[in-house]
């Protein structure tokens, strides 16, 4: 497979791979795919338990004894938003630096390859204690909720996994920067770097939690633990992998969109700082999971919710870009009216359609997460399913939709396939009915939980309260998102299946935006990352000292294990 135009790049200690002199390399292709397939089992897994969940809500379902609606509660959140974007972003980050930086490194592969298997091992056992009913906690698994401990193994598993994993890409960056001196390392790879860099962050935290506090209660050698630390760290883990997600889709967005639409990247340095202000300033916004916990003063809330609209400089910047960008090509095809620009994007190709419906969908969903930061509004839908509609179109919608178009290009660069005419029309059919199935879905949760329908909870008519029989024709419009969302499942497993295996033989490419012109270099400084990873540790000390050692204090009563039925 041929796919790079530039001279591989010798690492350290292994000859050049003369199959691979012109493109990736067979390895690094086998460890994006492996990571790829885990994440579509659990595009479906995770969809399954959806759609069932959507039916029994409305009531149009009575689940057999043997299973619990929040076992598939707990396999729906773990699977879509634990390990399908963790596997997802592996894979697709891994090609990508592998394609820019001339291959990764042969320590890299290691490390990958021994973080999937860890990852994929903690995967099943996690899948196998929910499923079996042993881990009714919901993704958060918020303390005192307990689960068998072996569950909690597997979440640990997958954790070391992906610290291995980031390792392995720090590996590969720092020995293609040693290796060009005084060179900026290409816009894709200092995406890539950032986000295994928040995830670091977020693993540290997670880790604590998890292997600290929860495993040893599980196993019944503490007696009882602090629910306000428990969800403390998980937030700290919980908001971070948001921006993981969000870093990972705008990659995309910043660097092969341009591409994409025959133009080139707006600003070089404008990307960089913005994804330098989400490193910095994310891992803070925690906190604003937690605006209604008890056991935080008003003052610290009040600075969590400053640093949470930070994360709106660098969402504003890049829309910002993007329409910059999207201008700017269109000018250069000679358009000169106002708005003329917009005609001359490439609505008919799948890769970009699926895009530009992500960004648009991101413009409801940043608005609504306004909503969730604020103080006093968040009184209004805390815990309400307008969380989960936002969600939905957050991660649902938002960052799905650009994982499927970027799909579009990277299963066919990693099979060696081309995308044929017939597949991009299903690709484009498939991004409406994704659309649509979650406009639907999340607008009928928005409203719901206007009324007060709490999130969370299997059917329940309330002993027939009024209030509660509101919400059943929005339960019945949630229902119908969930049934057209699995039928735009069954399309995209199709149409993976014909990129992987069936689609004729050809070339495509990992499209990469032209970096950056002379003119808009940012300064060297900006790939030092010992400034940004000590900027976010300041951050993160200013945000979280304070709080921990109040929780740590010793006053704070602990809790015996609850079961979930
Ligand atoms: C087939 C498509 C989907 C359907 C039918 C669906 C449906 C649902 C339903 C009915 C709920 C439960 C509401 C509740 O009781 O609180 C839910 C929760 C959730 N969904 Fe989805 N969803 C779908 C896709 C997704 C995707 C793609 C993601 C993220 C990538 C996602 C992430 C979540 C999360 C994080 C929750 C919250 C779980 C919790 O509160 O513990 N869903 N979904
Ligand atoms: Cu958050």
């Amino acid at each position: 497979m041929a796919h790079i135009n530039e001279a591989p790049i010798r690492h350290k200690g292994i000859a050049v791979n003369e199959a691979a002199a012109a493109g990736i390399t067979t390895r690094d292709i086998r460890l994006s795919a492996a990571n790829l397939s885990i994440a579509f089992i659990a595009l479906v897994v995770g969809g399954v338990a959806g759609l069932l969940q959507g039916l029994v809500r409305s009531g149009f379902l009575e689940l057999p004894s043997w299973i619990s609606y929040y076992a598939l509660l707990t396999a729906h959140g773990v699977m879509f938003v634990l390990v399908l974007t963790s596997f997802f972003s592996i894979g697709y980050l891994y090609a990508g630096t592998s394609r820019v930086l001339g291959g990764l490194a042969p320590k890299t592969l290691a490390f990958g390859w021994t973080g999937f298997a860890l990852m994929t091992v903690g995967t099943v056992m996690a899948a196998f204690f929910i499923l079996t009913g042993n881990a009714n906690v919901l993704y958060t698994f918020y303390t005192p909720m307990q689960a068998h401990p072996w569950f909690y193994i597997g979440l640990a598993l997958i954790v070391v996994g992906i610290l291995l994993n980031c390792v392995g890409m720090f590996i590969t960056y720092q020995s293609w920067r040693k290796r060009n001196p005084g060179k900026l390392t290409p816009l894709f790879a200092f995406f890539a770097n950032a986000v295994f860099v928040l995830w670091v962050f977020a693993s540290l935290f997670i880790a604590v939690f998890v292997v600290g506090m929860v495993i040893p209660w599980a196993f019944g050698w503490v007696e009882t633990i602090d629910p306000m630390m428990g969800r403390t760290l998980f937030w700290a883990f919980g908001h971070t992998l948001v921006n993981i997600w969000m870093l990972t889709a705008i990659s995309a967005w910043y660097v092969s969109m341009p591409k994409l639409i025959g133009g080139k990247v707006f600003s070089d340095s404008l990307a960089r700082v913005a994804v330098v202000i989400l490193v910095v300033a994310n891992v803070p916004g925690g906190f604003h999971h937690q605006i209604l916990d008890p056991g935080l003063s008003v003052n610290l809330k009040f600075l969590h919710v400053i640093q949470t609209f930070m994360i709106i400089f660098p969402s504003l910047m890049t829309a910002f870009a993007m329409i910059a960008t999207m201008e700017r090509a269109g000018r250069a095809k000679g358009v000169t009216s106002l708005l003329g620009w917009w005609k001359t994007l490439p609505w008919s190709d799948a890769r970009f359609f699926a895009l530009i419906v992500a960004m648009l969908a991101f413009i409801p969903a940043g608005l609504g997460g306004i909503i969730n930061a604020s103080n006093q509004i968040n009184q209004v839908v805390h815990n309400s399913i307008w969380v989960t509609g936002h969600l939905h179109l957050t991660v649902g919608t938002t960052v799905m939709l650009t994982f499927f178009g970027i799909s579009y290009w990277l299963i066919p660069y990693l099979s060696g396939r081309k995308m044929t005419r017939t597949i991009n029309r299903l690709a484009i059919a498939q991004t409406i009915i994704w659309a649509g199935g979650m406009l639907l879905m999340s607008g009928a949760m928005h409203i719901n939980g206007l009324l007060g329908s709490p999130r969370r909870t299997a059917n329940t008519t309330y002993n027939g309260s009024s209030a509660a029989s509101d919400w059943a024709m929005y339960e019945m419009l949630m229902a119908m998102g969930g049934v057209i969302l699995v039928i735009a499942i069954v399309l995209l497993v199709y149409i993976w299946a014909q990129l992987a295996f069936i689609a004729p033989k050809g070339e495509g490419d990992f499209p990469i935006g032209e970096d950056y012109s002379p003119s808009d270099a940012s300064p060297l400084f900006m790939d030092r990352w010992s400034i940004w990873v000590g900027l976010a540790t300041i951050s993160i000390a200013i945000a979280y000292v304070i709080p921990l050692i109040n929780f740590a204090s010793g006053d704070m009563p602990g809790s015996p294990p609850f079961l979930m039925p």
